[in-house]
């Protein structure tokens, strides 16, 4: 873990990560109702919103968008990425080396990590280059920590969850990136077991604006420093809206019933 409290993708030490990798990893089925957000200009623009700290984009979308946005977004490379076409055992391609994600303008980097998946030593070895190279151009690393795979059937028990920040930890990362954990006592306990190190909520499928500001203000209170959202935000009719909410419940700390009130 390295001091990440100056980086770009960090305000008043949380972070609001727009996530949009959701082409490769689910297909275009998560467009189906917003067929206009297939073009990621669209997405782009959503994380001019102040409230959003950085992008997370796979390579070939960072190529072909960001530098229209390179002044008014902060872009996180994620270096390995799965199709939802993959059947197999629970592993991520790395696609994108270090040294080009930098080259691209990288502000933090991502990486996947399916801890219990048959696959996870070699991910985890994958994890080592990317973190150590990572270090010589000072970019955070965010590991989705994912734990899935072979018996590991419920991947949000509280146990599980402590164990994904836990290791997040242990192998380096800067920020975990985690699914919530059911409770807001079970995310406190994850983020005990992470240390000082940052951990953020991963957002899952779109729920009414209530029912995720809530889940994001449990959150906060239980110590965690933000959010990885994309279908939540992007998915919405009017993304703004609810991101001036969570600025408000992110950052400010207010309730969810204060922020919808405004
Ligand atoms: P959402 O907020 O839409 O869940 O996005 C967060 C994210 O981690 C994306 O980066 C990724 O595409 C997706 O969720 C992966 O989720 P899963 O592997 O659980 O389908």
């Amino acid at each position: 873990m390295i001091p990440i409290d100056d980086s770009p993708i960090v305000r008043d030490g949380k972070s609001l990560i727009l996530a949009m990798d959701h082409g490769l990893e689910h297909g275009p089925v998560d467009f189906e109702d917003v067929p206009e957000k297939l073009d990621p200009s669209t997405v782009f623009e959503t994380a001019t919103h102040d409230a959003v700290t950085t992008m997370a984009v796979q390579k070939g979308i960072a190529e072909g968008y960001y530098p229209s946005y390179e002044d008014d977004v902060n872009l996180l490379l994620k270096l390995n990425g799965t199709s939802n076409l993959w059947m197999g055992e629970p592993d991520s391609a790395v696609n994108c080396s270090v040294d080009y994600a930098a080259e691209l303008g990288a502000d933090a980097l991502g990486f996947t990590v399916y801890g219990g998946s048959n696959h996870e030593i070699e991910m985890v070895e994958e994890f080592r280059d990317a973190q150590e190279k990572g270090r010589e151009y000072d970019l955070p690393m965010v590991m989705w920590s994912y734990p899935r795979g072979q018996g590991l059937k419920n991947d949000t028990k509280p146990g599980t969850i402590s164990y994904a920040t836990r290791l997040a930890l242990e192998l380096g990362a800067d920020i975990a990136k985690v699914k919530y954990p059911g409770s807001k006592d079970a995310m406190a306990h994850a983020v005990q077991c992470a240390g000082d190190m940052n951990v953020v909520m991963s957002g899952g499928s779109k729920t009414s604006d209530y029912e995720f500001l809530s889940t994001v203000e449990a959150v906060i209170d239980a110590g965690a420093t933000g959010l990885a959202v994309g279908r939540n935000v992007w998915q919405r009719e009017d993304p703004t809206r609810l991101l001036d909410a969570l600025e408000k419940v992110i950052y400010e700390e207010e309730t969810a019933d204060a922020a919808l009130e405004q």
